[in-house]
Protein backbone atom coordinates (compact mmCIF):
# COMPACT_ATOMS: atom_id res chain seq x y z
CA UNK A 1 0.00 0.00 0.00
CA UNK A 2 1.35 3.39 -0.72
CA UNK A 3 2.76 5.76 1.68
CA UNK A 4 3.64 9.23 2.06
CA UNK A 5 5.36 11.39 4.25
CA UNK A 6 2.97 14.36 5.80
CA UNK A 7 4.42 17.30 9.02
CA UNK A 8 2.38 19.63 10.60
CA UNK A 9 5.25 22.42 10.72
CA UNK A 10 5.91 24.48 13.76
CA UNK A 11 3.27 26.76 13.24
CA UNK A 12 0.53 24.35 12.80
CA UNK A 13 1.65 22.67 16.29
CA UNK A 14 1.65 25.82 18.41
CA UNK A 15 -1.77 26.91 16.83
CA UNK A 16 -3.14 23.52 18.07
CA UNK A 17 -3.45 21.79 14.82
CA UNK A 18 -2.59 18.68 15.18
CA UNK A 19 -5.41 16.97 16.01
CA UNK A 20 -7.49 18.87 13.39
CA UNK A 21 -4.77 17.77 10.23
CA UNK A 22 -4.93 13.98 11.57
CA UNK A 23 -8.62 13.79 11.92
CA UNK A 24 -9.41 15.06 8.22
CA UNK A 25 -6.67 11.82 6.99
CA UNK A 26 -8.73 9.61 9.42
CA UNK A 27 -11.68 10.66 7.78
CA UNK A 28 -10.69 10.16 4.45
CA UNK A 29 -9.72 6.56 5.11
CA UNK A 30 -6.04 6.78 5.19
CA UNK A 31 -4.19 4.89 8.00
CA UNK A 32 -1.72 6.25 10.34
CA UNK A 33 0.84 3.84 10.44
CA UNK A 34 3.89 6.15 12.48
CA UNK A 35 3.98 9.47 14.19
CA UNK A 36 6.28 11.41 16.27
CA UNK A 37 6.65 15.03 18.14
CA UNK A 38 10.19 16.29 17.55
CA UNK A 39 12.28 19.45 17.00
CA UNK A 40 14.24 18.90 13.48
CA UNK A 41 17.94 19.39 13.63
CA UNK A 42 19.38 22.09 11.10
CA UNK A 43 20.99 18.55 9.48
CA UNK A 44 18.13 17.39 9.14
CA UNK A 45 16.03 20.74 7.85
CA UNK A 46 18.84 20.84 5.42
CA UNK A 47 18.69 17.25 3.90
CA UNK A 48 14.66 17.16 3.49
CA UNK A 49 14.61 20.45 1.72
CA UNK A 50 17.97 20.17 -0.09
CA UNK A 51 16.09 20.12 -3.20
CA UNK A 52 15.62 23.98 -2.28
CA UNK A 53 19.13 25.38 -1.08
CA UNK A 54 19.86 27.96 -3.80
CA UNK A 55 16.36 29.63 -3.17
CA UNK A 56 16.63 32.70 -1.92
CA UNK A 57 13.88 31.35 1.27
CA UNK A 58 16.27 28.51 2.07
CA UNK A 59 17.61 29.80 5.28
CA UNK A 60 14.49 31.39 6.64
CA UNK A 61 12.78 27.94 5.43
CA UNK A 62 15.45 26.33 7.50
CA UNK A 63 15.16 28.55 10.31
CA UNK A 64 11.38 28.04 10.44
CA UNK A 65 10.98 24.43 10.70
CA UNK A 66 13.77 24.24 13.19
CA UNK A 67 11.99 26.77 15.63
CA UNK A 68 9.82 24.52 17.39
CA UNK A 69 8.31 20.60 17.67
CA UNK A 70 6.84 19.15 14.31
CA UNK A 71 4.41 16.43 14.24
CA UNK A 72 6.05 13.84 11.63
CA UNK A 73 3.66 11.40 10.08
CA UNK A 74 3.36 8.34 7.49
CA UNK A 75 0.32 7.66 6.11
CA UNK A 76 -0.88 4.67 4.22
CA UNK A 77 -3.75 3.95 1.56
CA UNK A 78 -4.79 3.82 -2.33
CA UNK A 79 -3.22 7.66 -3.92
CA UNK A 80 -2.10 8.65 -1.02
CA UNK A 81 0.47 10.90 -2.32
CA UNK A 82 -1.34 12.63 -4.93
CA UNK A 83 -4.65 13.00 -2.45
CA UNK A 84 -2.34 14.37 0.74
CA UNK A 85 -1.37 16.92 -1.60
CA UNK A 86 -4.87 18.28 -2.65
CA UNK A 87 -5.93 17.82 1.10
CA UNK A 88 -3.11 20.35 1.57
CA UNK A 89 -3.79 22.39 -1.08
CA UNK A 90 -0.97 25.16 -3.08
CA UNK A 91 1.92 25.70 -1.51
CA UNK A 92 0.72 29.51 -1.07
CA UNK A 93 -2.02 30.04 1.33
CA UNK A 94 -3.30 32.90 -0.75
CA UNK A 95 -3.83 30.75 -3.80
CA UNK A 96 -5.30 27.40 -1.80
CA UNK A 97 -8.48 26.54 -2.32
CA UNK A 98 -11.06 26.71 0.89
CA UNK A 99 -11.46 23.49 2.01
CA UNK A 100 -7.99 22.76 1.58
CA UNK A 101 -5.64 22.57 5.18
CA UNK A 102 -3.36 25.76 3.91
CA UNK A 103 -6.64 27.88 2.27
CA UNK A 104 -8.87 27.17 5.70
CA UNK A 105 -5.80 27.78 7.97
CA UNK A 106 -3.11 29.67 6.16
CA UNK A 107 -2.03 33.23 5.12
CA UNK A 108 1.85 33.44 4.01
CA UNK A 109 3.91 30.65 2.25
CA UNK A 110 6.55 31.19 5.20
CA UNK A 111 3.41 29.64 7.36
CA UNK A 112 1.69 27.47 5.27
CA UNK A 113 1.33 24.65 8.52
CA UNK A 114 1.94 20.95 7.21
CA UNK A 115 4.35 19.41 4.74
CA UNK A 116 4.07 16.60 2.19
CA UNK A 117 5.63 14.78 -0.19
CA UNK A 118 5.08 15.28 -3.71
CA UNK A 119 6.10 11.99 -5.48
CA UNK A 120 6.46 8.24 -4.80
CA UNK A 121 10.79 9.26 -4.68
CA UNK A 122 10.38 12.03 -2.76
CA UNK A 123 7.91 9.72 -0.21
CA UNK A 124 10.57 7.43 0.16
CA UNK A 125 13.54 9.42 0.93
CA UNK A 126 11.58 11.56 3.62
CA UNK A 127 10.09 8.42 5.42
CA UNK A 128 13.38 6.97 5.60
CA UNK A 129 14.86 10.50 6.67
CA UNK A 130 12.22 10.76 9.64
CA UNK A 131 11.54 7.34 10.45
CA UNK A 132 13.20 3.77 11.25
CA UNK A 133 11.77 1.10 9.81
CA UNK A 134 10.97 -0.02 13.63
CA UNK A 135 8.97 2.70 14.11
CA UNK A 136 6.81 2.45 11.49
CA UNK A 137 2.91 0.14 12.27
CA UNK A 138 1.63 -3.07 9.79
CA UNK A 139 -1.92 -3.30 11.48
CA UNK A 140 -4.91 -4.13 9.48
CA UNK A 141 -8.46 -2.26 10.50
CA UNK A 142 -11.49 -3.97 9.70
CA UNK A 143 -13.13 -0.53 8.89
CA UNK A 144 -10.77 -0.79 5.18
CA UNK A 145 -13.35 -3.39 4.43
CA UNK A 146 -15.84 -0.57 4.18
CA UNK A 147 -13.60 1.95 2.32
CA UNK A 148 -12.18 -0.17 -0.37
P1 LIG B 1 5.41 22.47 -0.82
O1 LIG B 1 5.60 22.63 0.67
O2 LIG B 1 3.99 22.78 -1.24
O3 LIG B 1 5.89 21.13 -1.34
P2 LIG B 1 7.80 23.61 -2.00
O4 LIG B 1 8.40 22.24 -1.90
O5 LIG B 1 7.87 24.32 -3.29
O6 LIG B 1 6.28 23.59 -1.53
O7 LIG B 1 8.49 24.56 -0.92
C1 LIG B 1 8.81 24.06 0.37
C2 LIG B 1 8.46 25.12 1.39
O8 LIG B 1 9.29 26.28 1.19
C3 LIG B 1 7.03 25.64 1.31
O9 LIG B 1 6.12 24.81 1.99
C4 LIG B 1 7.15 26.99 1.92
C5 LIG B 1 8.54 27.44 1.50
N1 LIG B 1 8.47 28.28 0.28
C6 LIG B 1 8.23 27.86 -0.97
N2 LIG B 1 8.23 28.88 -1.84
C7 LIG B 1 8.51 29.99 -1.11
C8 LIG B 1 8.66 31.37 -1.39
N3 LIG B 1 8.53 31.85 -2.64
N4 LIG B 1 8.93 32.22 -0.36
C9 LIG B 1 9.06 31.75 0.90
N5 LIG B 1 8.94 30.46 1.26
C10 LIG B 1 8.67 29.59 0.26
MG1 LIG C 1 7.77 20.34 -1.57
Amino acid sequence: MEKTFLMVKPDGVQRGLIGEIVSRFEKKGFQLVGAKLMTISKELAEQHYGEHKERPFFGDLVEFITSGPVFAMVWQGENVIHTARQMMGSTNPKDAVQGTIRGDFGLTVGKNIIHGSDSTESAEREISLFFKDAELEEYSKLINSWIY
